[in-house]
């Protein structure tokens, strides 16, 4: 039986940010920090909403956090009983990971007994603008219990306060009363309304404490032992920007989940989850914890798929809080979007979209550069806007920002767009998104790098020049070769993409399909691409970029002694990595990966064998670009923990909290992509060949089987392995 439940025992206040992220529940629309009701926000609880962002000042634009409705706490006999100022008798966290319910029950010791609370929640996966709670209060004696619940305004910001205006009333419409709290963001002035209301047999007083930013319901009731006291409690949030009357909307859904009660708003929330699974679980034999992990990975990724909209992309963080802005980044492309062209379709085709239609703030970025085409946000938020600044790290020995490159070299971005569109349709057979905005998409990437090219006078090849690659710690570098091979897949993939739409009739208005086919198919073929090197002690190795190997060949250990700080950057001008060939994560390993069927096993193992030990793995993306080169090179054992890592990176935590001085934690959506595509595409061995499913596995020692559906063209198969054999039969067949 498979383990879809995750448990936390016991109580650590310096855990709280960690299980934050470990704990979140969300639907897609709305994010909940995994903390516990009672914390304020020196906790860093968080309710994000996807697509949201507000910028006060020179701050950092970043996603608004709302308004903290899932407030609560309890008084027992006039005492206050809450964490971490009251230490419990005994504590525990739960996350039905199936199901996207989060719970929590906490026993303290009082000087008449003991009190338990018990809390249950969940983002609803049925009505996107749904917050349900549900609270059971025990106690071995007759307690005087105050439950305090309600709408907490006072929120945790990294770069706010983004909520202005704040405004908090109480209305009678439903018995116990309605809390409204209606603001607008700083910047845009988006309406947020957050209303709540409950439901209790309990005598029921609104208190509204207004001077510490809190409006709260004050539960009032006497516990008799062995009976637990339950009391409801709904969440509604809506926004300007769904709706033009977000304040009627929001009390409408209050009265409509209040009516219903929570078993029923729970069910329905939960064969939401259910449906999702037939699709996606991934059945493991032999191996618990791979399996556990892999399916808590797609959780996370379930929990912020942008279902409600049909032009949405998830950033870095996912919902989890306003670290790296709440921005998309190519994490998206390069690893989430596999898993939502296998088991979501509409799901991928929506992340596209937003590619698609922030095309004009990627043609205004190349632009204000000089350049032609389209230069995709490293960090997009709405519209396309670059929310990366120029000073992304702080130093931590000066406090001073330090200048950072990222926004103006990390010119790959643009590729990994191409690359998604056009994998969406290879896996999909839907070429509807290659309508004229699509096919656009693709010419003006393509155009991009060809205004990036450089021809050294003396040599009869085009390179690019003054980049940073996937590892970010070597910056401005000639020629990386990750970089300049997807450049070359952008161009030839215009190319194509051209010639069917002069066929199709998609073509922009006024393009000269000719003259650009000509120049882009020029343009690939003379773009340099680095080889395998004969270098004695390097045969075989491709080179990261112009001079990698003369850089100071030295180990992970030493250069990790070097530091001076524990927080310290490893990259940057004066970063301990910067002149060593130590590398921030999979580079190389990155393309060879894409590209496998280019080069032979030797090569790739070649390559595999020396980046490796010179890799920090210090971002979440590299474990899994390693573990799926290692199935490719046919040693899936040497692939598992990698994998693992990957699987584990919001499950087991221990990555990278901070860049220099800034706070960069958060959950890890691009590692449970990785997870899902070594499992599937590593393992199982999954691949499209003339849009034919093919299936060829190769399982590590601890895996016996696999089981998972998977769609291929508008089919959904599902693909049975046992030991090395596999079986693909479509769904309903
Ligand atoms: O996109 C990544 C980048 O490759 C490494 N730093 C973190 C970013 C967001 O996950």
């Amino acid at each position: 039986m498979a383990n879809w439940m995750i448990r936390e025992k016991g109580y650590q206040e310096s855990d709280a940010a960690t299980l934050g992220n470990r704990y979140l529940i969300g639907n897609g629309y709305i994010g909940i920090r995994g903390t516990l009701e009672e914390y304020e926000a020196d906790h860093l609880p968080a309710i994000n909403l996807a697509g949201i962002y507000d910028r006060v000042g020179e701050g950092w634009r970043e996603p608004i956090n709302l308004p903290n409705g899932c407030f609560t706490y309890l008084k027992v006999d006039e005492d206050i009983y809450r964490l971490p100022e009251r230490e419990p008798v005994s504590h525990e966290m739960t996350l039905d990971h199936r199901h996207g319910v989060f719970g929590r029950e906490t026993v303290w010791h009082t000087p008449r007994g003991n009190i338990t609370l018990k809390t249950e929640r969940f983002a609803s996966m049925h009505e996107k603008n749904l917050i349900g709670m549900r609270f059971r209060i025990s106690a071995d004696f007759h307690a005087d219990v105050e439950l305090l619940t309600g709408i907490d305004c006072d929120v945790w910001d990294l770069n706010g306060p983004h909520l202005e205006d704040i405004l908090m009333e109480e209305s009678g419409d439903i018995a116990g009363g309605e809390l409204i709290v209606s603001t607008h963001t700083h910047e845009a002035g988006i309406p947020i309304v957050v209303t709540e209301c409950i439901h209790s047999d309990a005598s029921v007083e609104i208190k509204s404490k207004r001077k510490e930013m809190k409006l709260l319901h004050r539960i009032c009731l006497i516990t008799k032992p062995g009976e637990s006291a339950v009391i409801e409690k709904w969440v509604a949030v809506y926004t300007g920007k769904e709706s033009y009357e977000p304040r009627k909307e929001a009390t409408d859904l209050l009265k409509r989940a209040y009516s219903d009660g929570f078993e029923t708003q729970l069910k329905l929330h939960m064969e939401c989850w259910e449906k999702l699974w037939k699709h996606s679980e991934v059945v493991i034999k032999g191996d618990e914890i791979a399996e556990q992990a892999v399916n808590y990975s797609l959780y996370h990724l379930h929990s912020i798929a942008p279902r409600h909209t049909q032009s949405l992309s998830i950033p870095a963080r996912g919902l989890s809080g306003q670290t790296y802005k709440g921005a998309v980044f190519w994490d998206t492309e390069m690893f989430m979007l596999d898993f939502f062209i296998m088991t979501d379709p509409a799901t991928a085709r929506t992340l596209m979209k937003y590619r698609i239609d922030t095309l004009e703030g990627a043609i205004a970025k190349a632009a204000s550069y000089g350049y032609e085409g389209a230069f995709y946000a490293w960090e997009s938020q709405e519209g396309g806007y670059d929310a990366c600044s120029d000073y992304n790290v702080t130093d931590v020995f000066t406090g001073r920002p330090m200048r950072t490159f990222f926004r103006d070299k990390q010119v790959h971005i643009t590729a990994a767009v191409a690359y998604g569109i056009l994998r969406y349709v290879e896996w999909t057979g839907d070429k509807t998104i290659l309508d004229k905005d699509g096919v656009r998409t693709i010419i003006e990437c393509a155009r991009f790098y060809h205004s990036l090219l450089l021809k050294p006078v003396e040599k009869y090849r085009y390179e690019i020049r003054d980049v940073i690659g996937p590892d970010e710690y070597h910056e401005r570098v000639n020629n990386n070769g990750y970089t300049n091979r997807m450049a070359k897949y952008t161009l030839e993939a215009a190319v194509r993409v051209i010639g069917e739409a002069n066929v199709e009739g998609t073509l922009p208005e006024g393009f000269d399909a000719d003259e650009w086919k000509k120049n882009f198919a020029v343009a690939a073929e003379r773009l340099y691409i680095p080889t395998p090197s004969n270098r004695p002690g390097k045969e075989g190795v491709i080179e990261q970029f112009d001079g990698y190997f003369d850089l100071e060949d030295t180990t992970l250990d030493e250069v990790r002694g070097r530091l001076l700080h524990e927080k310290e950057y490893w990259g940057g001008a004066y970063g301990v990595a910067s002149h060593t060939q130590i590398i921030k994560q999979a580079d190389v390993v990155t393309w060879l990966n894409l590209f496998d069927r280019e080069y032979d096993i030797q090569t790739l193992r070649a390559n595999w064998d020396y980046y490796e030990p010179r890799t920090e793995h210090g971002s979440s993306l590299s474990a899994g670009m390693y573990a799926m080169l290692a199935c490719k090179i046919g040693e899936p054992d040497k692939a598992y923990p990698f994998f693992l890592k990957s699987a584990m990176a919001d499950l087991k935590g221990g990555g990278k909290e901070w860049a220099g001085l800034v706070y960069i934690g958060g959950t890890h959506p691009a590692a449970a992509g990785a997870a899902y595509m070594t499992a599937i595409e590593g393992f199982a061995g999954v691949s499209v060949v003339d849009g034919e499913l093919k299936v060829r596995p190769s399982l590590p020692r601890s895996i016996t089987g696999m089981e998972f559906n998977c769609y291929c063209r508008g089919v959904e198969y599902k693909v049975s392995i046992d030991g090395g054999n596999a079986e693909i039969t479509p769904v309903g067949s």
